[in-house]
């Protein structure tokens, strides 16, 4: 098994905090994604998205998505659950997870995809979707703000991958000089505790 990672980037990290809170290792490979090595013929063979990270099973099978990736360890080693437990929960942490990412992880990420250096002659940017994207980032920030004063962790009382998606979602918009406002005490409250656990590190 071996996991392509990037530590540049943001997807890559949510897999090795959900890996860390799980207490597994697995060999990894660095991508390097600040050379295009994602684009080149021999990863796009293995995932033909071109993005990281991706897991390969010792049977060459290839995972990639960093949800289906954690989603793999979740089945094979369920000790802490990070998807939730029984019906009701499990549907919340999905509920959460998707909200986390598709509402403040990937408009964070469009703003760095879409004014940033780094995609500069990569992908066809559009500076003003960019933009639309920060204003968005910035009033679900000010949502989850207010979601947060009922309750621990994002899904509840329990640390899940919804927090993992949240976490390094807002860490990487320090990139694109989005963050949480003093006023969002809420989300600092949260953001303290989470930060503070070892897996944040990975
Ligand atoms: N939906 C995928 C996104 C994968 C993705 O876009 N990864 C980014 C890094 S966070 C990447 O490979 N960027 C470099 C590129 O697109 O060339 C996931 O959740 O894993």
């Amino acid at each position: 098994m071996k996991l392509y990672d990037s530590t540049l980037a943001p997807n890559p990290r949510r897999v090795r905090i959900f890996l860390a809170e799980k207490g597994i290792t697995v060999p990894t490979e660095q991508v390097d994604i600040g050379k295009a090595a994602n684009r080149q013929p021999d990863y796009l063979a293995k995932n033909p998205m071109g993005g990281v990270p991706i897991l390969e099973l010792d049977d060459g099978t290839v995972i990639a998505e960093s949800v289906a990736i954690c989603r793999y360890f979740e089945e094979t080693q369920p000790e802490p659950p990070l998807f939730g437990t029984g019906a009701k929960d499990r549907a919340l942490v999905e509920m959460w997870q998707r909200r986390m990412e598709f509402e403040i992880a990937l408009a964070i990420m469009q703003v760095f995809r879409n004014t940033h250096a780094f995609f500069k002659g990569r992908i066809p940017q559009v500076p003003e979707y960019g933009e639309v994207c920060r204003k968005a980032a910035g009033s679900r920030l000010r949502w989850i703000d207010g979601e947060l004063a009922g309750r621990t962790f994002v899904a509840g009382e329990r640390f899940t991958i919804a927090d993992i998606t949240l976490l390094v979602g807002i860490d990487f918009g320090r990139v694109s000089d989005i963050r949480i406002t003093p006023e969002q005490k809420n989300l600092q409250r949260w953001y303290e505790q989470v930060s503070s656990r070892p897996s944040a590190k990975a």
